[in-house]
């Protein structure tokens, strides 16, 4: 009898803690968006009425050859389609961070956009750079072989029956591996992006986007936006960093783009 009172009361414990190592999910209309783990922030669930297409979106920072990642956040907001973690002092008080992701409904079933804005304040005292990369593991329409991809401007979209489009805005560098490699390679350290491995597939689509060597003043700080959108087009056309456009080998098709404007 005491053994069963005890188990329940863990039971109840447990269902009344919203910080058992995993967010509460946001909806819109018929779509869900959620963090599926806090250690690290990677794992998700993003659906609109059919499969789940997002296996891990994780935000991996490197600064003086420390990488690090957010973990279980100080602070979690969800309300609407609308969710906001924070987490102070990371690496040992260098940075704090402001993750703000909406989620968007569209018209009709199996569509929608997500925004995730990452804002970063140097806590250090002093000027600090930074390396930060958005990672991504699609498994387009709830499969992991066979998922292609393909460069669209700046921006990269991975196909299945589904399409989900990929953007970085202003980001430095992009790169697609099959999974884990470019995880792995990022987690290990002194890794930089380099705008291989498009087009992909048909494989199990893992990509990113980086910006490279943010300085930071004491007290600074900057946003990165990445975006997903779901068989539909993304909310904005992304204006990548000049280093991306050159390792693409489009500055000069932009430029004369803007000459004939
Ligand atoms: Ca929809
Ligand atoms: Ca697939
Ligand atoms: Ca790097
Ligand atoms: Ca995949």
């Amino acid at each position: 009898m005491l053994r069963a009172l005890r188990r329940c009361a863990v039971l109840i414990a447990v269902l009344a803690s919203p910080l058992a190592g995993r967010a509460v999910p946001i909806t819109d209309g018929t779509a869900l968006f959620q963090y599926d783990s806090f250690t690290p922030l990677s794992f998700t669930t993003f659906t609109d009425t059919a499969s789940n297409h997002v296996f891990e979106a994780r935000w991996m920072f490197e600064s003086g050859g420390t990488v690090f990642e957010p973990g279980t956040p100080d602070s979690e907001s969800y309300v609407g389609n609308q969710m906001v973690l924070t987490w102070n002092g990371l690496n040992g008080g260098e940075v704090d961070a402001t993750l703000t992701i909406t989620l968007t409904d569209q018209a009709g079933p199996n569509t929608a956009n997500l925004v995730q804005v990452l804002e970063v304040t140097n806590t250090s005292g002093g000027a600090i750079n930074l390396d930060l990369v958005h990672y991504a593991d699609f498994d387009v329409d709830g499969t992991s072989g066979n998922d292609v991809a393909t460069l669209v401007g700046s921006t990269i979209q991975v196909d299945d029956l589904s399409t989900l489009r990929y953007a970085g805005y202003g980001a430095d560098a992009l790169q697609v591996t099959a999974f884990s490699t470019l995880r792995d390679a990022v987690l290990a350290g002194g890794y930089d992006l380099d705008n291989s491995g498009l087009p992909f597939g048909p494989g199990d689509f893992t990509g990113g986007f980086e910006w490279q060597n943010v300085a930071l003043a004491d007290g600074a700080s900057q946003t990165f936006t990445a975006e997903f959108a779901l068989n539909v087009p993304l909310l904005a056309v992304p204006e990548p960093g000049t280093a991306l456009l050159l390792g693409l080998g489009l500055l000069g098709l932009a430029l004369g783009h803007r000459r004939r404007r």
